[in-house]
């Protein structure tokens, strides 16, 4: 087992695993920017080194300066969070060059799920479903035209670098397709610098549902059910819950042994993410792979009991999974609602600024994962996330009355969030009845307007 770990990562996702370090008897080390020297992951870890200014290339993304910190602290281990360098599989390679565990999956397991076509085609000949698409990236509009006919419209163009939504069009039409795949690739370049894509049969409304797994480097993989992800607004998620309303045991099974058969087949070893899409006849895609913890990954340890982030840090020091399948039961329902610091009155727009004054809601079955403090700054430079609530519950229903009891105490003062607004969501009566699918959001602001 490693002694120290460096946390390569901020905000309330460094907390979580400072914490579960601290739970397995690890010393830990903090690396934050200029702009973060106030930040409370700083005063949870045993050491801290300023890496850089606040633009994230220049500290959260500077390889060299985070590598240098796990030198001079003699760190044994980076945990990269989520988001920043989580899913990049050069600096994966580099950790282990150096002889610094990076606690994820090998580079080659990153670097194969990062690249959308090579995943996709991957997955499927490990047994998973996909839509109808190109297995290749598409050479010309010709090449996307003829696809396109071959498949059906509607249409769903895919950067091979992407992910998470940027970078997608979806098209009804040969005309459309052609402006589309143009200005796809323009984007894609742009936020990727890869212009590469590639082309899917749209499915309407699907849910989106997602398979948490667990695996160690001795061909042992289980899962933690799934998280319905499908509440979200423009790719980003705003609620997720587990068990997923549209899912029965039966299904839960079925799709977890499928999907740990295919993660067994790839050899992946940690903590990850099979997102699939759900239509509405209950057929399954694959869509994609992410290698690294997720921030929705409270709801699925609220229902099994498990710590996946200690799971992930077992993983990577080369112990043998602690649990069988056999071992993991699912109780109740568990919910999680992300405070942003944004207006949703007012489009969503970032609301950072100080913190005058703060409360979190507690009580049994309320979990808040969050680094806010009384008289805190929230900077500019990052996301918005200032706080996880998750609560629990016996039921589906009585965790969303916790939820609601929970929001209604949680204060953040002068800070605009997006509490309020998720608030409205769960107590919307198709939301209630778990009618919903990932198109909902936008039907339910167009029904907020009126
Ligand atoms: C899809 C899809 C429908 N059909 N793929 C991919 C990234 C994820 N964040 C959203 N993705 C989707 N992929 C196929 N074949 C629907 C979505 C999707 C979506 C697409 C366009 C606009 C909004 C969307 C919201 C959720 C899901």
């Amino acid at each position: 087992m490693f002694s120290k770990v460096l946390i390569a990562n901020r905000g309330e996702i460094a907390i979580r695993v400072i914490r579960a370090c601290k739970d397995l008897g690890l010393r830990t080390v903090a690396v934050y920017s200029e702009s973060d020297k106030n930040s409370l992951h700083l005063e949870f870890a045993d050491e801290a080194v300023c890496i850089g200014k606040a633009a994230s290339s220049d500290s959260y993304l500077n390889i060299s300066s985070i590598i240098s910190a796990a030198e001079i602290t003699d760190s044994d281990a980076i945990h990269p969070g989520y988001g920043f360098l989580a899913e990049n599989a050069y600096f994966a390679e580099v950790c282990e060059s150096c002889g610094i565990k990076f606690i994820g999956p090998s580079a080659e397991c990153i670097r194969l799920m990062g690249d959308k076509v090579t995943a996709r085609e991957t997955m499927r000949k490990a047994g998973l479903p996909v839509t109808p698409g190109s297995k290749s990236a598409l050479k010309s509009k010709e090449d996307a035209l003829s696809f396109a006919n071959k498949i059906g419209y509607p249409v769903i163009l895919k950067a091979r670098a992407g992910g998470g939504g940027k970078g997608m069009r979806v098209c009804h039409s040969d005309v459309r397709l052609v402006s589309a795949f143009m200005t796809a690739q323009a984007e894609a370049e742009i936020a990727f610098g890869n212009s590469e894509i590639y082309v899917e049969k749209f499915l309407e409304k699907p849910r989106h549902i997602e398979i948490q797994i667990a695996a160690d480097n001795y061909g042992n993989v289980i899962h933690l059910g799934e998280r319905d992800c499908s509440i979200q607004r423009r790719h980003q998620k705003l609620i997720e819950e587990a068990p997923s309303p549209a899912i029965d045991a039966k299904t839960r099974k079925k799709l977890g042994d499928m999907v740990c058969r295919a993660i067994k087949n790839i050899h992946y070893s940690s903590v990850g993410t099979v997102e699939l899409l759900m239509d509405s006849r209950g057929n399954f895609y694959f869509m994609e792979m992410n290698t690294r913890i997720q921030v929705e990954h409270p709801v699925s340890e609220e229902i099994t009991g498990i710590d996946l982030v200690q799971l992930q840090i077992l993983s990577a020091a080369g112990e043998k999974l602690p649990l069988k399948q056999e071992e993991i039961t699912f109780k109740g329902a568990a919910i999680e609602c992300r405070i942003n610091a944004e207006d949703p009155e007012n489009n969503f727009i970032p609301s950072p600024g100080r913190i005058d004054f703060c409360y979190f809601p507690g009580g049994k079955d309320v979990r808040i994962e969050t680094h806010m403090y009384c008289g805190y700054t929230i900077p500019p430079f990052y996301d918005s996330l200032i706080a996880k609530v998750i609560t629990k519950g016996d039921t589906r229903s009585q965790a969303l009355r916790k939820m609601d009891r929970a929001l209604s105490e949680l204060l953040f003062e002068p800070t605009k969030t997006t509490a309020s607004f998720c608030r409205k969501v769960i107590n919307d009566s198709d939301f209630r009845r778990g009618l919903y699918h990932t198109g909902f959001l936008e039907k339910f602001m167009n029904k907020e307007e009126e």
